[in-house]
C-alpha cells in the first residue's frame, strides 16, 4: 500500500499564508492569522477550522435539475479502493495547503457505499489504515466523524426512528462501524444529525415510540463508544426540516430537552449549523446562546443561507455583521466545548475551477477571524458590556437582588407592586448597540 499518493491535485496552488488586509493576493488570508492571539487564545485554537469531506471532495455540483458540473481528478477510478485513496490524497493535500488541521466525515464520504454491510466494513477498514498512515505524515486530525443514515433508500422512513426494526438494526451496525472508524482515526468528537429522524405525517407516526427508540439508540451508541475507549464528546446537530418535513432535533432548545429527558446530557453537546438555525426561524447567535446557557455549546457547522429562499443552501459564510454578533456570544460564553468550526458549505454549481474551493475556505476563515477580532475589540474597548449590564441593574441591589436570591414570593411581588407609584421606562438602546458593532467592524 502506498503511503502517500504521488499525484498533486491542486497544481500551482501553494500553502495559503496570512498576508494581511492590504494584500492583493487572492490566495492569501487577509484576517486569519492562525497564531494571532485573541482573548488569551490563538485564532487557530479558538476555531479548529475543519473541512467537510462531503462537500469539498464528494460534491460534484449536482442539483435537482442537473447532473455534475464539477469533474475533479480524484474522482476517476472505478475501483472503490483506489477511488477512496485518491480522494483521501486530495483531501490531505487540500487541508494541508489551507494550513488547517481538521476534517469531518461521514462513513460514505471516505468510501463509496457497497452492496452489503460486509463490503462497507472491508472498505472502511482499508481506508482507515491508509488515512492513519497519512495522519502520521501530516498534522491532519479528525474533528468529528458521523454515519450517513439518510441517503440509502432503506432509510426513507428514518434510521433510529424507522418503524421497521431490521432497518433500525442496520443503522446501528452502520453507527458501530462509523464509531470504530472515528476512534481508529483518533477523532475528537462524534456527530448525530438526524436527517430522516422525524416524520412526514402524524397520521401514521407514533411520535412517542419513535423518540423512545431514538433515545435508546443514542444511549447504546454512546455506551459502545465509551467501552471502546472513546473519550470525546457526542454532538447532536439540530435542523428543523429537510429532508424530513419535521425533524425531531428541530432546534437547540428541543435537542437539549430531548437529551435531558433521556439522561444523555453529560455525554452530548450541540453542534450548531448557521443555515439550520435560520431554517428554524432563529438567528445563529440565538442558537449559540441557547446552547451556551446550558453549557452545551460544542461545535459549529459554518455556512449561511440565502435571504431570498427558504432552504439549506450551505453557502460559505461571508456576512461580517452577523458573524460578529455571533462571536460576541461565542466569546462571552468561553468558546466551544471540544468542537471546532467545520465548513459545512459547498461552492456553487457554477464554481468549477480547481482554485474555487480555496477562495471559499479563505473567505470563510477570514470572515470568522475578522468577526472574532471585532467582537473582542467591542468587549474590551467599548462601553458595550457596561451598557448591556446596565439594563439589569435593578436586579443588582435591593428587592431585585432579593428576587434573584429567591427571597421573594408571589405575595411579596403583589405587595411591592401595590406600593409602586411610577414605572421607569428604560430604553433598550437597540440602535446604539447596533452602531457599536458597525463602528468596530
Ligand atoms: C445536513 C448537514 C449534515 C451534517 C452531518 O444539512 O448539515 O451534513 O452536518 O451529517
Ligand atoms: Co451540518
Amino acid at each position: 500500500m502506498a503511503i502517500i499518493g504521488n499525484t498533486e491535485y491542486f497544481k500551482g496552488i501553494r500553502e495559503i499564508k496570512f498576508e494581511g488586509k492590504e494584500s492583493d493576493n487572492p490566495l492569501a488570508f487577509k484576517y486569519y492569522n492562525p497564531d494571532f492571539v485573541v482573548a488569551g487564545k490563538s485564532l487557530k485554537d479558538h476555531f479548529k477550522f475543519a473541512v467537510a469531506y462531503w462537500h469539498s471532495f464528494c460534491g460534484k455540483g449536482t442539483d435537482p435539475f442537473g447532473s455534475a458540473t464539477q469533474k475533479f481528478l480524484w474522482d476517476k477510478s472505478s475501483d472503490p479502493f483506489q477511488a477512496a485513496k485518491d480522494k483521501a490524497d486530495a483531501a490531505f493535500e487540500f487541508i494541508t495547503k489551507m494550513g488547517f488541521e481538521y476534517f469531518c466525515f461521514h462513513d460514505y464520504d471516505l468510501i463509496q457505499e457497497g452492496n452489503t454491510l460486509k463490503e462497507n466494513e472491508e472498505r472502511l477498514s482499508y481506508i482507515t489504515d491508509y488515512i492513519k498512515l497519512k495522519q502520521q505524515n501530516s498534522n491532519v486530525k479528525v474533528l468529528w466523524g458521523t454515519a450517513n443514515c439518510f441517503s440509502n433508500p432503506i432509510y426513507m422512513n428514518g434510521a433510529a426512528t424507522n418503524p421497521e426494526f431490521n432497518i433500525l438494526a442496520r443503522a446501528g451496525a452502520q453507527v458501530k462501524l462509523a464509531l470504530d472508524t472515528t476512534i481508529a482515526l483518533d477523532g475528537q468528537n462524534y456527530v448525530f444529525w438526524g436527517g430522516r429522524e422525524g416524520y412526514m405525517s402524524l397520521l401514521n407516526t407514533d411520535m412517542k415510540r419513535e423518540l423512545d427508540h431514538l433515545g435508546r439508540f443514542l444511549t447504546i451508541s454512546k455506551d459502545y463508544a465509551r467501552s471502546q475507549g472513546f473519550k470525546g464528546t457526542f454532538f447532536i446537530e439540530p435542523k428543523p426540516m429537510e429532508p424530513t418535513k419535521h425533524q425531531y432535533d428541530f432546534d437547540t432548545a428541543t435537542a437539549i430537552g430531548f437529551l435531558k429527558e433521556y439522561g444523555l446530557e453529560d455525554d452530548f453537546k450541540i453542534n450548531i449549523e448557521v443555515n439550520h438555525s435560520t431554517l428554524a426561524q432563529h438567528t445563529f447567535q440565538h442558537e449559540l446562546c441557547v446552547a451556551a446557557n446550558s453549557g452545551m455549546l460544542g461545535s459549529i457547522d459554518a455556512n449561511r443561507g440565502d435571504y431570498q429562499n427558504g432552504w439549506d443552501t450551505d453557502q460559505f459564510p461571508n456576512n461580517i455583521y452577523e458573524t460578529t454578533e455571533a462571536m460576541l456570544v461565542f466569546l462571552n460564553s468561553g468558546g466551544l466545548k471540544g468542537g471546532g468550526v467545520n465548513f459545512d458549505a459547498k461552492i456553487r454549481r457554477n464554481s468549477t475551477d480547481i482554485d474555487d474551493i480555496f477562495h471559499a475556505h479563505i473567505g470563510g476563515a477570514d470572515n470568522f477571524a475578522r468577526a472574532l477580532i471585532t467582537a473582542d475589540k467591542i468587549l474590551s474597548s467599548s462601553n458595550y458590556s457596561e451598557l448591556f449590564k446596565k439594563r439589569y441593574q435593578s436586579f443588582d441591589t435591593g428587592l431585585g437582588k432579593d428576587y434573584e436570591n429567591k427571597k421573594l414570593n408571589l405575595i411579596d411581588l403583589y405587595n411591592i407592586a401595590n406600593k409602586t407609584k411610577n414605572y421607569k421606562l428604560i430604553s433598550g438602546k437597540q440602535e446604539l448597540f447596533e452602531n457599536i458593532v458597525n463602528q468596530f467592524i
